[in-house]
């Protein structure tokens, strides 16, 4: 398949927009776009040089090489699983699924078509957090045993603020942690190696009631979750999650402790990432010399002219395209880091209900 493939985007909201960005920035085409409506396909096509409105899945599907679902979440694995079967690769918004079974069914349907299939677990792609990588796994003596952090946002600090997924029919049964917990375990787990065995959570609410005045509802997803977990390498760890947070955008935050070094990365500042260590702190600044930058495959910037999120999304699109090729895409989070979402999610919601510690299949 052509390095330059033709691309159909589901969803004319927000990661609509950044995912058709980020394919056209890196040399696909968005050929056919779906929205909701008719009038929202053909607004988004007009948007889009060489783009078409699409009249629904089926048709968007017949002529292009990889469709992204930016859909609400009880949409993704009904049109996952129509893609699949029209034998089209599939790049799917997190979660995968709302339920684990459907997860697991789409991860088998994958596998059984052997289709490339993504997931955008994109801040795997800050170089920095690539940096950590590499250097916990060229030490082995790291003893990483703490592994804390949270990811903190406000945009449902408002208690008239509504959005799909407050709603659990729309969004599913958890919403802060089966949005952005998911994205934290992701990374820690890919940065650090270790995998979650199991968890002991929280659930929380801002508020009882959401909507305007007036209208409000009963909410009954949550706003935040507390989890502490261990790992399989006998590591322990805590996570904050939170989306009613005031003051803090997108602040996904790790540390990761050994007794001789610490790693500690902040999302809302990228270009640098903070190595503790007994005798002196080191912060490494981002650069394309890093040995970790993977300089040859993406087209990073120079030091000291800051990349961001939409450079992990165009670097995300690159290696989808990479394997759409046939070529290595060391680190694509595939269907199956989907499906491990799903699985923890399951455990951490399980916890939350039932108040004890919970498996986490590894
Ligand atoms: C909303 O919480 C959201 O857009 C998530 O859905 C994304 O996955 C995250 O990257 C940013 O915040």
């Amino acid at each position: 398949m052509s390095d330059r493939p033709r691309v159909g985007i589901v969803g004319t909201g927000f990661m609509g927009g950044v995912h058709s960005r980020a394919v056209t920035a890196v040399g696909a085409t968005v050929t056919a776009i779906l929205g909701s409506t008719p009038e929202r396909s053909a607004e988004a096509a007009a948007r889009l040089p060489g783009a078409r409105p699409a009249a629904d899945l089926a048709d968007l599907l017949d002529d292009v090489d990889v469709v992204h679902l930016c859909t609400p979440n009880h949409l993704h694995a009904r049109d996952a699983e129509q893609a699949l079967a029209a034998g089209v690769p599939v790049v799917c918004e997190k979660p995968l699924a709302t339920t684990l079974a459907d997860a697991e069914r789409l991860t088998a349907a994958a596998g059984a078509a052997a289709l490339v299939t993504a997931v955008p677990f994109v801040y795997r792609y800050h170089p920095l957090v690539r940096e950590a990588r590499a250097r916990i796994a060229a030490d082995p003596d790291a003893g990483l045993w703490l592994l804390h952090g949270s990811y903190l946002q406000d945009w449902l600090g408002d208690q008239a603020a509504g959005n799909w997924r407050v709603d659990p029919a729309l969004g599913g049964g958890t919403r802060a942690f089966g949005d952005i917990g998911v994205h934290w375990c992701d990374l820690m787990e890919y940065v650090t190696g270790h995998r979650i065995t199991r968890v002991l959570a929280r659930f929380g609410r801002a508020f009882e009631e959401r909507g305007p005045q007036g209208a409000r509802g009963a909410v009954r997803t949550e706003d935040g979750a507390v989890v502490s977990f261990e790992t399989d390498r006998g590591a322990i760890g805590s996570l904050v999650v939170s989306q009613a947070s005031a003051g803090r955008r997108n602040r996904l935050w790790f540390s990761f402790d050994g007794p001789s070094t610490s790693y500690s990365f902040d999302q809302e500042g990228p270009e640098q990432l903070w190595i503790g260590g007994r005798t002196a702190n080191t912060t490494v600044l981002r650069d394309p010399a890093l040995p970790s930058a993977h300089a040859e495959r993406f087209d990073p910037l120079p030091a000291g002219h800051p990349q961001g999120y939409r450079t992990c999304f165009e670097d995300f699109a690159v290696d989808v395209h990479a394997a759409l090729a046939g070529r290595p895409a060391h680190g694509l989070p595939t269907f199956a880091d989907g499906l491990r979402a799903a699985r923890i999610s399951a455990a951490v919601t399980a916890s939350a209900a039932n108040g004890t510690f919970t498996e986490v299949p590894t």
